[in-house]
């Protein structure tokens, strides 16, 4: 899967996709990663990418002429344009579902933006696919794009190790319940015992208390997935 990430900060990710999974997941061959600094689309001498909004009020805006000439040149990179991304607070709100529709593509360009947003033009021009990442604010995209990123690549066949991909996650397609709680060695720590039945080797009492102990921590910190 290719991902091209468009952004005024590349270096931001530079630690981040060294690191672990992801870094596996690029050695290996999964995802191919990308940057394209917005920066070297701006046509002023100043480089400049931003500007004081018309009407006037605080902060800045994303100018058009250097984001959507830089959006179009990755596009045409490839034969597949790919799926646009646009990062923003008033975009759809990111989940599982979002996730295992995106990870479908074979191509996605993620657009981060900063200050305060894009000049409306390059959402009537571009059309993106608006997703935000939940319902606080963000300096820039950046971070939501990482957020995306590491959420869809996980979902590709391989990325995982068979330990965590036989799983099925919480919030995935026809699982609303969330993960029960796991113990590990030591049997008792500071008065605190590991429940009896995990200790029993009878599996169909272990599948019964897990299967029981996940509805009840959904009923008890996330009853809104129970609705759904
Ligand atoms: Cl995608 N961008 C910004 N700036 N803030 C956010 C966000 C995105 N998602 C949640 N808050």
């Amino acid at each position: 899967m290719q991902f091209d990430i468009i952004t005024l900060f590349p270096g931001i990710f530079e630690s981040y996709l060294s690191e672990s999974i992801l870094r596996n997941a690029v050695e290996k061959g999964y995802i191919h990663v990308r940057f394209h600094n917005i920066r070297d689309w701006a046509n002023d001498k100043h480089l400049t990418v931003d500007d004081r909004p018309f009407g006037g009020g605080p902060g800045m805006v994303m100018k058009v002429d250097p984001v959507v000439p830089c959006v179009e040149a990755v596009q045409q990179m490839e034969e597949d344009p790919g799926h646009l991304v646009l990062f923003t607070p008033q975009g759809r709100t990111f989940n599982q579902r979002i996730a295992e529709e995106l990870v479908q593509e074979k191509r996605i360009l993620l657009l981060c933006g900063r200050y305060e947003g894009f000049d409306q033009r390059v959402y009537d021009l571009l059309r993106p696919d608006e997703i935000s990442i939940g319902d606080y604010v963000l300096n820039g995209g950046e971070v939501a794009a990482m957020v995306v990123l590491e959420s869809i690549m996980r979902l590709i066949p391989g990325v995982l190790g068979d330990e965590d991909s036989a799983k099925v996650d919480s919030f995935s397609e026809g699982n609303r319940l969330l993960e029960e709680e796991q113990y590990t060695r030591p049997r008792e720590y500071r008065g605190l015992s590991v429940p009896e039945v995990l200790l029993s080797g009878n599996h169909q009492e272990v599948d019964k208390w897990r299967m029981q102990n996940r509805i009840e921590r959904t009923q008890e910190r996330r009853p809104d997935l129970l609705d759904q």
